[in-house]
């Protein structure tokens, strides 16, 4: 049975609500004593050091750090046709959601002769890491690759830890997603490892170059964090992705098999991952209860499942009514939210926190993980309050363009010149006077 948190009666503050609700979360700072020696022996020894880290933690040691262009083709030629079809189907719904997320550029005419534009600049080169672990994740490539390439990116890599089972290749399914996208460009590094070669580069065996990125995005366990929160001076990072999670705010009008389904799929990633029902019913959460049982036990990975079920960050919160289940899922800001109440596109536009919100019986989260269109790197651990999943702006730079003519600068000099003198950084001011010299009486 899922542990329960029991609300009703209550009228809890939003902070109250938080440390209420049940929530896990990875301790990064508790690796950073392991992972920094290896992002510091990589920045100084670049893919060397790498490889002997794979050997050490993935246990195996590829030829080259670059997967060779043959052993990428190779694997398409031998993906089974149905994944490839199913791949495509993916690639080609992502293109068509993050191909409307292209911006243009702005300008706005703020005085005549005054203009400020905006202008979005992909940027130059971008690392893709794709995790092994519990699962193989071709989805990823897709998820992460389709953004990227619809803002215009023009070098990208895909960075993925080495396999043993596969010649130290990444899982051939990953190779074989990267050539449907047409990235050309995969490294077999993975970890703490894989992150740091991105952000500093090196060369390979063979000599050639291994280009540093500019921007780190993806998923990745706690030394994938752990790293990516040190690189984070020398590269962007998307953000420091936590264990999955989905939260399902129900009412009686849910299918019961439907909502643990649900749970369960979530649950599949990991055991730390998180699975929350939140409803106003007690017989619908028993309802649940029941249904969780029976699927779980048998599931491929019922282990795997039970233990995330009956961890701490995953349970049923019972609450007196539908706004207040509004407020808890709002308090817990997951990263899938599905919405599985009468109304419920009504409910979800009420919505203002989550990664992705999941509207009506529908729409399940297994579905957007491959093929809504939407995307499936989302803000976890509560990030959904500021931050936004991957998208086309991940991999854009919005810079401003100031293009002022001498007449509009000359009619707003008086009021650059007061605040560089009220903020006393009178030089400021003196960059005005100097241009309209006469004026201000400067020789
Ligand atoms: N639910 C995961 C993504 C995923 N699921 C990949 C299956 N494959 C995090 O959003
Ligand atoms: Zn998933």
């Amino acid at each position: 049975m899922l542990s329960r948190t029991d609300l009703r009666g209550s009228t809890p503050t939003l902070a109250q609500l938080r440390r209420a609700l049940p929530r896990g979360g990875t301790d990064v700072n508790s690796v950073l004593p392991t992972v920094t020696p290896v992002v510091e022996d990589i920045a100084a020894h670049g893919s060397s050091a790498a490889l002997d880290y794979g050997e050490k933690f993935d246990h195996v040691r590829p030829t080259s750090v670059r997967v060779p262009a043959d052993v990428v083709a190779a694997a398409l030629d031998n993906l089974a046709p149905d994944v490839a079809d199913a791949l495509r189907e993916s690639i080609s719904r992502a293109r068509k959601v993050h191909a409307d997320q292209r911006r243009s550029t702005t300008r706005t005419q703020v005085v005549p002769g005054g203009a400020v534009s905006e202008k979005w600049i992909p940027v130059r080169r971008v690392g893709l890491y794709v995790p092994g672990g519990n699962a193989v994740y071709p989805s990823s490539v897709v998820m992460n690759v389709v953004p990227a390439q619809e803002a215009g990116v023009a070098s990208l890599v895909v960075a993925s830890p080495p396999q043993a089972a596969f010649g130290g290749w990444p899982h051939p399914t990953i190779l074989a997603a990267c050539a449907l996208l047409g990235v050309d460009e995969v490294w077999a590094v993975g970890g703490a490892q894989g992150i740091a070669l991105l952000a500093y580069g090196g060369e390979d065996t063979d000599g050639s170059t291994l280009d540093p990125v500019d921007l780190i995005t993806g998923p990745g366990n706690i030394f994938v964090t752990a790293a990516k929160r040190l690189v984070r001076s020398v590269v962007g990072i998307d953000s420091e992705a936590g264990p999955t999670e989905i939260a399902i705010l129900a009412d009686d009008s849910a299918d019961p098999a439907h909502v643990a389904a649900d749970l369960i799929s979530q649950a599949e990633h990991d055991v730390i991952a998180a699975s929350v029902l939140v409803t106003d019913s007690a017989a619908f959460a028993d309802a649940v209860d029941a249904e969780v049982e029976k699927q779980s036990a048998v599931t491929k990975h019922t282990e795997r499942v039970n233990e995330a079920l009956t961890g701490a960050q995953s349970g049923v919160v019972l609450v007196d009514d539908l706004d207040a289940g509004i407020a808890v899922v709002d308090a817990y800001a997951a990263e899938h939210l599905e919405i599985q109440t009468r109304d419920a596109a009504a409910v979800a536009e009420r919505i203002t926190n989550a990664g992705a919100i999941f509207v009506g019986a529908y729409s399940p989260v297994s579905l957007g993980d491959y093929c809504a269109g939407s995307n499936h790197v989302l803000p976890t651990s509560g990030s959904a309050r500021h931050a936004s999943g991957l998208s086309v702006q991940t991999f854009l730079k919005g810079v401003h363009v100031i293009d002022y003519d001498e007449a509009a600068l000359k009619d707003v000099a008086a009021a650059v010149i007061t605040l560089a003198d009220a903020e006393d950084l009178p030089a400021h001011g003196d960059a005005v006077k100097r241009r309209f010299a006469a004026q201000f009486g400067l020789s």
